[in-house]
């Protein structure tokens, strides 16, 4: 690959099939041959394939036989790689730059450091806010909610022992322990759900007991077994006729809480779903907060994808469900199938959806549905019809996230991020599906989360991926913070939460680190009585809002 951009955007110098040499300009889906040659390809030895760049010259060579001298104009700088298209062996690669393209790559690189530090000098620093020892129960996982109903977030921390699961709530400011129990009852659990399912305050343990064939509920507030039943027999797609989904359960989170009833305080009805080794999903069980069955829904119109999202489409208080490529109401019937999606699992890739924004993004609040789904690429849907309103063929997409990247443009805007022969490609779009950004800060990265960094609406881009990508990532594809600081013992990159839990509704970053939490904040305070914006996150999308910094 000569002058390289990201891993859609190249010229390419290869052999093809057994009888070819090419010079590609590649731009995403189109390749256009600037110059081949039939030539046989003696697959017993090697050969020496050379190409020299200059200026809008390229000149290619074999064994040292010029073959090519192309001109083309579409890329005057760029990267160089290797990338193969076929089974192929590699003896040694050497690549080298003039003098003069040298010092212009360091120049441009300098401006490039410049521009970055010059764009972050708006934005507040990171400081240590708090250090909270965890060590005693480490390792754990650890998240913040509200799990004995204490009225306000704590750290939580879990961990599963031989006597069951244990919960450890921590309070935040004073790192003391509020509750540490452990569920003799949900011992044998597995796929827990951690939710407040009956509505009492506190969070319950729902799970899989495998071997009794049952799903259970424990109560987190008495400790105590409060529904048990039997586990639904499959459904048409996964397993024998009358065997228990048991043995069929979705490779990713089986459990899924949602609001699916007008007249209960929250999310209590919990869906439950089949699936395969491989993030599909077939069918899926609504059970009520007593875990009474009360429906099931087959994917006779396109397979389910690896996560499910919710939203209150019509806005009559109940959630409706998107399991993949359709939409279900609360009482287990199709909406819609998205248009053309019966033919999704033909596009080569996953053949389903890998993640969606599903929520207001429309500058009106329209609800509307970004999905990455995976080789057909993106799709922008109406929620009302499932109609396709943009289709990109960015590659294989398999990450997206909604959030107020442009506070300058109306509605939400979405990154997404590639996989699969595009590793760590990144492309923004607006609220209609307009493209607006595109970078490859890595080739590990599907995407990340927005960051509620400044307060003032602007949201960024969060990756975590690798040294050359972490940090916040603004919509003009600039990392201008990193949010490392004294007294953290590592330069970043390590696991993290982003999530106030500190001061005014800005975003903190948790490091979770051998046994330690470290919460990171702003160095400056947001003025007090202004707006300051106070997004809701739910999977995949951060919904905005605003509140009076106190
Ligand atoms: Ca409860
Ligand atoms: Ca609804
Ligand atoms: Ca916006
Ligand atoms: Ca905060």
């Amino acid at each position: 690959m000569l002058r390289y951009q990201d891993l859609r955007q190249y010229y390419f110098f290869d052999f093809e099939g057994f009888g070819r040499l090419v010079l590609y300009h590649r731009k995403d889906e189109a390749w256009s041959v600037l110059a081949d040659q039939p030539r046989g390809v003696d697959r017993s030895r090697y050969y020496r394939l050379r190409a020299v760049c200059e200026c809008s010259w390229i000149r290619c060579f074999v064994d040292g036989e010029l073959v090519f001298s192309a001109f083309d104009e579409r890329l005057p700088s760029g990267r160089s790689g290797v990338r193969t298209n076929t089974r192929c062996r590699l003896h040694s690669v050497t690549i080298t730059a003039s003098t003069k393209a040298r010092a212009a790559f360091a120049s441009h690189q300098d401006a490039s450091t410049r521009e970055w530090t010059a764009a972050g000098e708006q934005y507040p620093q990171a400081v240590l806010w708090k250090r909270i020892d965890i060590s005693p129960w480490w390792p754990c996982s650890v998240r913040y909610g509200d799990a004995r109903g204490a009225g306000h977030k704590e750290l939580i921390l879990e961990k599963d022992t031989g006597e069951g699961h244990r919960i450890i709530c921590l309070d935040i400011n004073t790192s003391q322990v509020q509750s540490d129990r452990t569920y003799g009852a949900a011992r044998g659990l597995t796929r827990p759900a951690i939710h407040d399912l009956d509505g009492c305050g506190a969070e319950d343990i729902i799970g899989v007991d495998l071997a009794q064939d049952r799903l259970r509920m424990v109560s987190g507030r008495t400790g105590e077994i409060t529904a048990d039943v039997e586990l639904p027999r499959t459904g048409p797609y996964r397993g024998w006729r009358n065997d228990t989904v048991g043995n069929w359960l979705h490779s990713l989170r089986v459990l899924w809480p949602c609001k699916l009833r007008v007249d209960t305080k929250g999310a209590q009805d919990l869906l439950f779903r089949d699936g395969d080794g491989a993030g599909t999903g077939y069918s899926f069980w609504s059970f009520d907060d007593k875990l009474n069955l009360q429906w099931r829904a087959d994917a006779h119109g396109a397979w389910h994808g690896m996560y499910m999202w919710f939203c209150d489409v019509d806005g009559d208080g109940r959630d409706e469900i998107l399991p993949g490529y359709e939409l279900w109401d609360g009482d287990g019937k199709r909406l819609w199938t998205m248009e053309g999606a019966e033919y999704i699992e033909d596009s080569g890739g996953a053949g389903h959806i890998d993640h969606a924004a599903f929520g207001p993004i429309s500058g009106d609040g329209g609800i509307k549905i970004g999905i990455a789904g995976s080789d057909p690429g993106f799709f922008l849907i109406d929620a009302q019809d499932g109609a396709v309103l943009r289709q990109h063929r960015y590659g294989h997409v398999q990450g997206i996230y909604a959030g107020n990247f442009r506070s300058d443009l109306p509605g939400l805007e979405m990154w997404m991020g590639d996989r699969w022969g595009t590793y760590g490609l990144l492309n923004m779009v607006s609220d209609t599906g307009e493209p607006l950004g595109r970078m490859e800060p890595d080739n590990v990265s599907q995407g990340g989360p927005a960051v509620n960094w400044s307060g003032d609406g602007e949201e960024l881009l969060f990756l975590n991926t690798s040294e050359a990508a972490f940090g916040f990532w603004d919509a003009a594809c600039r990392r201008v913070l990193q949010p490392i600081c004294d007294g953290l013992p590592f330069g970043g990159l390590r696991n993290t939460i982003i999530e106030d839990v500190y001061g005014d509704a800005r975003d903190e970053i948790s490091y979770i680190h051998e046994g330690t939490v470290y919460i990171v904040t702003q160095d400056t305070p947001y003025p007090t009585g202004e707006n300051i914006y106070t997004p809701t996150r739910r999977m995949d999308i951060s919904i905005p809002g605003w509140s009076v910094a106190e």
